[in-house]
């Protein structure tokens, strides 16, 4: 497999779209990512979503940010878009385009990530070819309305064990305090919405999770 991706490039994956923050999201993402983030995916979906020509010239402004930060830039679902302006990748669902349609017409060194909600779901995504799984919830999160139960701690090793050098990335409920742990269990990376959009100080925080993520 050629490496797109390390495992440390997954360390501290922010996610967000515009309905996570209530000020300029631009604003959120360039303080996350002077934070030092490692990963970000623009996820825009749910109520009052950009679409269409605003959500074109948004994502063409994330891409020219993630870069200016070297960052690499992955857009949720929308594969037809994330190829037409360049992004670095896409991250799918299990009811998205499936990895070997968008291996069919997706740039060689394009990053595809998949979310895995249990043990099946991770072994797939691995045989079909994903370069990261996002894995979860870890944790209850509010911030997915139709998340499914939490796997916790042990349902992410349990993953982790199965899949080996497949890098996945836990997701929902992470808080800073999560971070060492959820290393320990077997986490390359971690990832985060509200713990950094709703963070008083998003740079801030996004640089102490960055510490806690190096820790282990
Ligand atoms: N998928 C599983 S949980 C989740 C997604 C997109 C939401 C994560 O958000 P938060 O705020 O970090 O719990
Ligand atoms: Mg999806």
């Amino acid at each position: 497999m050629v490496t797109k991706i390390t495992p440390a490039d997954l360390r501290v994956y922010f996610i967000m779209g515009s309905q996570n923050t209530r000020e300029d999201p631009l604003v959120t993402i360039e303080r996350a990512l002077a934070g030092g983030v490692t990963f970000f995916q623009l996820r825009e979906k749910g109520k009052g979503a950009k679409i269409g020509e605003e959500k074109e010239e948004f994502v063409r402004k994330i891409k020219a940010l993630c870069k200016s930060y070297q960052v690499p830039f992955v857009i949720n679902d929308d594969v037809e878009l994330a190829i037409k302006i360049g992004a670095d990748g896409v991250h799918v669902g299990q009811e998205d385009e499936s990895i070997e349609s968008i291996k069919k017409r997706c740039p060689k060194d394009f990053i595809i990530g998949v979310s895995s909600t249990n043990l099946s779901e991770a072994e797939e995504a691995n045989r079909a070819g994903a370069d990261y799984i996002g894995v979860g919830p870890i944790y209850p999160t509010s911030t997915k309305a139709d998340a499914k139960m939490p796997i916790g701690e042990e349902g992410l090793t349990e993953i982790k064990d199965a899949v080996g050098e497949l890098p996945v990335v836990a997701i929902g409920g992470i808080k800073l305090q999560h971070v060492i742990r959820l290393r320990k269990a077997g986490a390359d990376g971690v990832s985060f919405i509200s713990a950094i959009c709703n963070a008083e100080n998003p740079e801030l925080m996004a640089k102490v999770m960055s510490l806690h993520a190096s820790i282990y």
